[in-house]
């Protein structure tokens, strides 16, 4: 049994509470419970985080090393600029998969550079909820369990 550390950014607390029409109506708890569902089928628990503070996502990250197997990270839209997140994720050791709720890439400009993907296992996008599950099925299969 593993632990999979689960973490989100900034304004993903808000979910299901504005702008369904983008971000659909499931709360960040919904989500959470998919990862922990999905993750029980492989055996593995789930740690989960949302802060609204780059320090404190470089702090959780920092936090998992050495404790958790895996890290899935939706860094909002630190995604997009946040070094210091890169940087910690880098010296992560196990699978790390990137995770967007919509498809960054068909948004606006400024949204469609990752500074996160460089250093992620994968990266899945625009499959809402489902992007979760498949980011534990991925981490389950690289994990060999
Ligand atoms: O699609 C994603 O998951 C994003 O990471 C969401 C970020 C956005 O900046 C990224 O480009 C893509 C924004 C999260 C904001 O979440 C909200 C949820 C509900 C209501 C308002 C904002």
């Amino acid at each position: 049994m593993s632990i999979i550390t689960l973490l989100h950014g900034p304004n993903l607390n808000l979910l299901g509470q504005r702008e369904p029409h983008i971000y659909g109506s499931a709360t960040l708890a919904d989500y959470e419970a998919a990862v922990t569902a999905a993750a029980a089928q492989f055996g593995h628990t789930v740690q989960a985080f949302q802060t609204n503070h780059e320090g404190a996502l470089v702090d959780a990250i920092q936090a998992a090393r050495g404790v958790a197997a895996a890290i899935i990270i939706n860094p909002g839209a630190f995604t997009h600029y946040a070094w210091a997140i890169h940087d910690a994720l880098a010296t992560f050791a196990g699978p790390i998969m990137e995770v967007h709720i919509t498809n960054p890439n068909a948004r606006e400009p400024w949204r469609h550079t990752s500074v996160v993907a460089p250093v992620a296992t994968g990266s899945i996008m625009g499959l809402g909820m489902h992007g979760y599950e498949l980011a534990v099925q991925a981490i389950a299969k690289q994990l060999g369990a």
